[in-house]
């Protein structure tokens, strides 16, 4: 899973990446060269919390997403393909992180950077498009297979030049698969961040707000608000003093946390859980996903050698107390191996190798 922050310089995405892994890394640091920058950042889940109150584990692992930080996307260079799109082909889903406080370069304007993030990325789509189609059509002569393709990467062109996002497309399957190869920038999943000043974040206001969220609402995209500087000075506090800045907020999350369970989200993620006594952990699979390829995720033999998983809603576990309660209740399940997973079940997959 990996995410790629994108967006025009000094929006903050070195800071929001400093925050989503924790990590420190000089916001300056970039100084024109242009390279991304990875880091893993956990998707906060407050029942791995409640699961190592029960079992006081070693270790409590959370899901994690691979953050990619990438250079920023200058307005000299809109307009045409951009090279930093490149480092962005390979990614899973997009975070366009937008500059909605005033700075060195003026007053914000959120509308106008987002409209020309989607151009930028339609643009490029469009390029690869219009590629492909001269490959094919250049050809002394057409294949079956390819007349089907040049169907489809006609609907694509016509949607991209009436300013449609590809993610938006209702597509069969054949045709899903045969675009997925292509890494289209507007079939990726999508948020828009737009960080804030305090004022701003306490008011929930920025310039154009309502055009923003009515856009988003069109392109189904997730907006998420956050205050990145401020979030870093909280980030120094202790974790008293912080949860008192929280609560004079008005928040009981923090923006990184809602940027990462958004994304989670948004790319279709849910969560097992495990617990035991070494380690209480977060496992991400595909919403949809069945028992038996849920156990490969913990390990190959697990899925070769399934029998059974023992399942209990996380919720259940909770109120039952203890696991051996929650067997005593009946709360515990034994599941097959085309069980449908569900977000927060806590598993136990019995095996044999
Ligand atoms: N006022 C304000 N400044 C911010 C905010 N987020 C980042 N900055 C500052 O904006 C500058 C650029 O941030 P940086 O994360 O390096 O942006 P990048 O170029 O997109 O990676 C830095 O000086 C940050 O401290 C914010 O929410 N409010
Ligand atoms: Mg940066």
């Amino acid at each position: 899973m990996d995410i790629g922050l994108i967006g025009l310089p000094r929006s903050g995405k070195t800071t929001i990446f400093n925050l989503l892994t924790q990590q420190n890394v000089d916001t300056h640091a970039f100084g024109g060269r242009a390279e991304s920058r990875r880091a893993l950042a956990p998707v906060p889940d407050t029942r791995l919390d409640r699961l190592a109150a029960l079992y006081h584990p070693r270790k409590v692992t959370p899901a994690q997403l691979q953050v990619v930080d990438v250079p920023g996307l200058s307005r000299q260079e809109t307009g045409g393909p951009n090279r930093f799109l490149n480092d962005v082909r390979l990614v899973d889903a997009l975070v366009h992180v937008v500059r909605g406080f005033s700075s060195e370069l003026g007053e914000p304007t959120p509308l106008k950077d987002i409209e020309d993030m989607e151009l930028e990325l339609s643009l490029s789509d469009l390029d690869l498009v219009e590629k492909r189609k001269d490959r094919i059509t250049g050809g002394k002569k057409t294949t079956k297979e390819q007349q089907a393709e040049l169907a489809i990467i006609d609907r694509l062109h016509e949607a991209l030049e009436n300013g449609q996002r590809l993610d938006q497309l209702d597509l069969d399957d054949d045709a899903k698969k045969l675009i997925s190869g292509y890494q289209f920038l507007t079939l990726k999943p999508m948020i828009w961040v737009i960080n804030l000043d305090d004022e701003a974040f306490r008011a929930g206001e920025f310039p154009d707000r309502e055009k923003i969220l009515q856009l988003a609402e069109t392109h189904r995209i997730p907006v998420v608000l956050m205050a990145g500087a401020l979030e870093q000075e909280m980030q120094e506090l202790d974790p008293a003093d912080r949860l008192e800045f929280m609560q004079d907020l008005g928040i009981t999350e923090t923006g990184t946390a809602r940027v990462a369970t958004a994304i989670y989200g948004h790319l279709g993620y849910i969560s097992f859980l495990t617990a035991g006594e070494d380690e209480v952990r977060a496992w991400p699979i595909l919403q949809g996903t069945r028992a038996k390829e849920a156990a490969g995720k913990i390990h190959s033999d697990i899925e070769r050698g399934f029998i059974r998983a023992e399942i209990v809603p996380f919720e259940a576990l909770i109120e039952a107390g203890s696991m051996a309660r929650a067997r005593e209740r009946g709360l515990v399940r034994l599941e097959g191996k085309d069980y449908v997973m569900q977000d927060g079940d806590v598993v136990n997959f019995r095996f044999n190798v």
